[in-house]
């Protein structure tokens, strides 16, 4: 693949749930070896470090139940900035952190493509949805609400304004095996692009994959691909606080991977909710950053595969 320049943005955000250790996983993929396999791989890299969230209040309407919602609004101050610009720079790579940095990270990525006329797409790798607002979450945890937001979702008072929404049909998720009751309201009725593991199981990883990816490609879009590590199954991937049983395979997940690459189409990442207190020998970092390689162009041969004899 062409040589990019890979910019480390390590987002240390731990509010968007209660149990804490997501703020170690930046640190953790780098001691896994992220920046050396990047470079590896002929691509150049910059490590911005960690940043840390702008100071905000606690804005008035936000529901008592939701969990630190202060800290998760600076935190989205500080990441969109961030990736807006990093953006201009080369393929921004964020380093989590639990999932709500996904309302930065996002919100960044599509004002950058909002500013250069590029239709911005979001690929959702989860167990869950994700599509909660403040006021349908049960548990107060903001990490189950970033897909919503972007979409411009009411009931985000205080959080920075959604000006460059992300259309319905330009979102797909894959993975899905945990949907609470007001999620499914939701998505049902709407254009986002849903694959639960029954239809993967049914079908393959691929073949929802590459639909989209081919609309992306059509359109002239850019890809934002948000990998939350409950994606995998948890017996693959243990470090996470919400473990789902029957997630993707290590298999699926490096083919989605490797497809993403082969399309060219990836101009930013989310690598989140590895919590590396849960981690066993630092495998599940391990393979978050192996997924990352493969996204980027390490492969065992160039495709397309030579004929035998
Ligand atoms: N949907 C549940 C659970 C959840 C969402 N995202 C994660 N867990 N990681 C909620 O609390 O919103
Ligand atoms: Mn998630
Ligand atoms: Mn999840």
């Amino acid at each position: 693949m062409t040589p990019e320049t890979c910019i480390l943005i390590g987002a240390p955000v731990d509010s968007g749930k209660a149990r804490r250790g997501c703020l170690m996983g930046p640190d953790a993929y780098r001691v896994a070896g992220l920046a050396d396999a990047l470079t590896t791989l002929g691509h150049t890299v910059q490590d911005l470090g960690n940043l840390a969230p702008a100071p905000a209040d606690t804005p008035p309407g936000m529901p008592t139940h939701v969990h630190a919602p202060a800290e998760t609004i600076g935190w989205t101050q500080t990441l969109a900035k961030a990736g807006q610009s990093a953006m201009s720079e080369g393929l921004p790579i964020f380093l989590g952190g639990d999932h709500s940095l996904s309302l930065g990270s996002v919100l960044g990525v599509a004002n950058h493509a909002a500013s250069t006329g590029t239709p911005q797409f979001v690929l959702w790798l989860d167990a869950h949805s994700d599509f909660h607002t403040p006021n349908s979450s049960s548990s107060g945890n903001l990490h189950g609400t970033p897909l919503a937001y972007v979409t411009g979702a009411k009931g985000f008072s205080g959080f920075p304004e959604v000006t460059n929404p992300i259309p319905e049909n330009q979102i797909c998720i894959l993975g899905l095996r945990s949907v609470d009751d007001p999620e499914r309201d939701v998505l049902q009725r709407s254009a986002i692009r849903r694959h639960d593991m029954r239809e993967i199981d049914e079908t393959g990883i691929a073949k929802p994959l590459s639909a989209f990816l081919d609309r992306v490609a059509d359109t002239g879009g850019a890809l934002h691909v948000s990998l939350d590590v409950d994606f995998l199954d948890p017996a693959l991937a243990p470090a996470v606080g919400t473990t789902v049983p029957g997630g993707a395979t290590i298999r699926e997940a490096h083919l989605v991977m490797e497809m993403i690459c082969d399309s060219g189409l990836m101009t930013s990442l989310d690598l989140v909710e590895l919590n590396p207190f849960l981690d066993e020998r630092g495998r599940t970092a391990q393979v978050m950053v192996d997924l990352a390689a493969s996204a980027l162009g390490r492969r065992v041969f160039d495709r397309p595969t030579q004929a035998f004899g």
